[in-house]
């Protein structure tokens, strides 16, 4: 292996529920896998593993936590696939990412917890080189043939969430100013698939090939 070998990038999709991210994650990765690019895809919560299964029983209410105790195993389910997820980036494979950190905080700010709260223990993670936030308002989102039956699959939980949303998608692209790395695009998710796939198709690109720099750190 030749030490200018490249990492692969790491991509994060986000968005409100329904707003297409797991239709538009699976395209992509369909299309990076025609071109043999390395691709692996990543989701959370990842409900596979012994926190994952928790999380899965609280999300369909078969179990009741306490706001802070899920938010911390939502973080910890991230941190249980922090190494792994390096290591894939290190062997040259992109991440596409279903939700992440973003997702973490939105969702339990929503619900009163203070913002810095619940940033903390997420800082330090493997931060993403792409965040592609998948903009929809929840009116236009519920026309899609409703909410599921899951918790925080509300039209009053998913107004606050995008408020959220909103905030982090500020203070993230102030911080990529700085920085120049985690760059924040919004995506109109309320156009037609195929132009939702084309947006990010454009935004995507110039990161397949990979990228030299190291492996950044969330938040620091
Ligand atoms: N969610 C997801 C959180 O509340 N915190 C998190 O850290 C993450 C990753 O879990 F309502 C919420 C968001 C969503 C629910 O996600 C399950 P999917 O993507 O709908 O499976
Ligand atoms: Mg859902």
């Amino acid at each position: 292996m030749s030490s200018s070998k490249k990492r692969g990038a790491f991509i994060v999709i986000e968005g409100l529920d329904r707003s297409g991210k797991s239709t538009q994650a699976a395209t992509l990765v369909e299309r990076l896998q025609a071109k043999h690019i390395a691709v692996q895809l990543q989701k959370f919560p990842d409900r596979t593993t012994t926190i994952g299964r928790m999380i899965d029983s609280y999300l369909r209410s078969e179990s009741d936590l306490d706001d802070h105790t899920i938010h911390l195993l939502f973080s910890a389910n991230r941190w249980e696939l922090a190494t792994s997820i390096e290591e894939t980036l290190n062997a040259g494979t992109i991440i596409l990412c279903d939700r992440y950190a973003f997702s973490g905080i939105a969702f339990s700010a929503s619900k009163g917890l203070p913002f810095e709260w619940c940033r903390a223990p997420d800082v330090s993670l493997p931060a993403p080189d792409l965040i592609l936030f998948l903009d929809i308002t929840p009116e236009k989102a519920k026309e899609r043939g409703g909410y599921g039956e899951e918790r925080y699959e509300k039209e009053e939980t998913q107004r606050k969430v995008r408020q959220i949303f909103g905030r982090m998608a500020e203070e993230t692209a102030a911080q990529y100013e700085k920085s120049n790395h985690g760059r924040w695009v919004t995506i109109d998710a309320s156009q037609s698939l195929e132009a939702v796939t084309a947006d990010i198709w454009k935004v995507v690109e110039p990161f397949v090939e990979g990228l030299s720099g190291p492996i950044h750190r969330l938040w620091e």
